[in-house]
């Protein structure tokens, strides 16, 4: 019968095209695997590591990032702020008052011969902003609270500061330096070195006394604080990895044997 030979014939050529196309795929894939256990094979065998091949992980070296410290200058009005802030960053004092609302710098030092990156948060003194304050110092791992030599209730302002940030922070240890600001304009001085001392000796902290102007204490006031800052992280990543856990025998023996966990 013509249509039975005509629907035979079909038949064939469908699983003769099948079969050519089985084995072409076939061959394709065995290409891909071969070229994927080729690309493997040399990534194992390759003696330049990067940070993308897992193989060579023991051998890769990181440069690792700076690590950041982050300071926050606290302090009413005028006091300076900006000032000592632009004096270490930039060397340059400026003249002009030109009140912040908030500016943040970031600059890589050397601290005892580590390099770290310190990132700096200028906060607004003025009163319009106090607000926003408590958002700020959450972030904060050290403080700056700056008065001005020559302006009594500047002093006041940094207790008010200084209880803000104990509260928001729930810590009285945290990394914090009381900073007599405008040293230079000492005719015109308001506030004593003692009697700041004092405050300062009441809240355990340092009193450094600074000039933006003449650059005075400006870098000893950044990197006492850093060191502060620097050995409040030892001591938090000390008391996070806690003491050593005292094993019985028997976990000790299933330590020895990678059955329980040894940390
Ligand atoms: N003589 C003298 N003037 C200073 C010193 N530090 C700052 N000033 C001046 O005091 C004024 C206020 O300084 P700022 O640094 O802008 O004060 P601030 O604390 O940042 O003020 P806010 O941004 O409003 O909180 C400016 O005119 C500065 O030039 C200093 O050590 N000595
Ligand atoms: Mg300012």
């Amino acid at each position: 019968m013509p249509w039975q030979n005509t629907v035979r014939d079909i038949r064939v050529s469908v699983i003769q095209e099948s079969r050519r196309l089985s084995l072409r795929s076939a061959n394709g894939l065995n290409t891909q695997w071969g070229k994927i256990r080729r690309f493997i094979a040399a990534r194992k065998n390759s003696t330049t590591p990067t940070p993308s091949n897992p193989h060579r992980e023991s051998e890769w070296k990181p440069q690792s990032a700076p690590e950041l410290y982050k300071i926050i200058m606290v302090g009413t009005g005028g006091v300076g702020k900006s000032a000592l802030t632009l004096q270490f960053m930039y060397d340059e004092f400026v003249q002009d008052y030109e009140p912040t609302k908030a500016d943040s710098y970031r600059k890589k030092v050397i601290l005892d011969g580590e390099e770290i990156q310190v990132d700096i948060l200028d906060t607004a003194g003025q009163e319009d902003y106090a607000a926003i304050r408590d958002n700020y110092f959450r972030s904060g791992e050290g403080f700056l609270c700056v008065f001005s030599v020559t302006e009594e209730t500047s002093l006041d302002a940094c207790r008010e500061l200084r209880e803000q940030i104990t509260r928001v922070k729930n810590s009285e240890t945290i990394p914090f330096i009381l900073i007599g600001n405008k040293s230079d304009l000492n005719d015109r001085r308001k506030i004593s070195s003692i009697s700041a001392e004092s405050k300062a000796y009441g809240w355990k902290v340092p009193y450094i006394e600074t000039s933006a102007k003449t650059r005075e204490n400006v870098d000893k006031a950044f990197f006492d604080l850093l060191r502060i800052i620097k050995e409040s992280k030892t001591t938090e990543n000390a008391n996070k990895s806690g003491p050593a856990k005292k094993m019985s025998p028997v976990e000790r023996r299933l330590c020895c044997c990678g059955l329980f966990s040894c940390r």
